[in-house]
């Protein structure tokens, strides 16, 4: 009787331990195929041959603001995990689809004016175009 309680005591010990091996063997695992995400060697390059790079990056637009001149192009990349918009506070100028992850919008501002603007799937993403 006692030798009985005391296997299926082992038992459930060595259970327990493979159980805790497994879950902490895993875990870095996930860890690993999330950090290509967070990093982002792309500089924060404002104006480049008349072009303003704006990056979507964790639910932002960065830089929120950028200065560009009349004539100049504003240019969007989705490097976001899910997908975002950019439409002008107006209600004119700015008019993107829905961007999956790695796609692009671009627009060049022929007159001079502050460009508001926001993403349809989550108005609280702002951003600002200023054509000098
Ligand atoms: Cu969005």
């Amino acid at each position: 009787m006692k030798n009985k309680q005391l296997i299926f005591a082992i038992i459930g010990i060595i259970i327990l331990i493979v159980g805790a091996f497994i879950y902490f063997a895993t875990k870095p695992g996930r860890s690993v195929v999330e950090e290509p995400v967070v990093s982002s060697d792309v500089p924060e390059v404002k104006v480049v041959e008349g072009v303003g790079y704006i990056k979507i990056v964790n639910g932002a637009f960065k830089p929120t603001d950028i200065k560009i001149k009349a004539g100049q192009t504003a240019f969007w990349t989705n490097e976001d995990s899910v997908a975002h918009s950019i439409i002008s506070d107006s209600g004119t100028e700015l008019s993107s689809s829905s961007l999956d992850k790695g796609f692009s919008y671009a627009h060049a501002f022929t007159a001079k004016g502050t460009y508001n603007y926001h993403c349809q799937q989550h108005p609280d993403m702002k951003g600002r175009i200023v054509v000098e």
